[in-house]
């Protein structure tokens, strides 16, 4: 049973050069790129894909960094794609949870600047997915 997840490549692995990256990890792992574009963040396109965490003392920060420059958005397709993105991602924090292999864990320092986005469920893989590919 195949699944779709959102991918977002954050504006720091942007200017880091590490697309590529990304992009090659996915593709090595077996699953399918269905979308793909570089895209500027606006304010309310960031305070929708982040509204779970609008009470959190990071939010601002947060919105600030996701729209600081391009980002690159993905829909990738395959079994659990869900979590086997995840998987690929790595913890939240690229220290402390975040292992080597993982991408945030090879090239991650800082919470904040953890390189890439991965839908946290299905039902969020939907929401985003509808949100930033209307139509897909
Ligand atoms: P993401 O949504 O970006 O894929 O990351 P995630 O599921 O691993 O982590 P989540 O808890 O959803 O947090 C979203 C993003 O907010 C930033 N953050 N900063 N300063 C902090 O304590 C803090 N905590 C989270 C990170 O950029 C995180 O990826
Ligand atoms: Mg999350």
């Amino acid at each position: 049973m195949s699944e779709r997840t959102l991918v977002l490549v954050k504006p720091d692995g942007v200017a880091r050069g590490l697309v590529g990256e990304v992009i090659s990890r996915i593709e090595r792992k077996g699953l399918k790129l269905v979308a793909l574009e570089l895209r500027k963040v606006t304010r309310e396109l960031a305070e929708q894909h982040y509204a779970e965490h609008a009470e959190r003392p990071f939010f601002g920060d947060l919105l600030e960094f996701i729209t600081s420059g391009p980002v690159v958005a993905a829909v990738v397709e395959g079994p659990r794609a869900v979590a086997a993105f995840r998987q690929l991602a790595g913890g939240t924090d690229p220290v402390e949870k975040a292992t080597p292999g993982t991408l945030r864990g090879d090239f991650g320092l800082e919470t904040q600047y953890n390189l890439v986005h991965g839908s946290d469920s299905a039902e969020s893989a939907k929401r985003e997915i509808d949100l930033w590919f209307a139509g897909l």
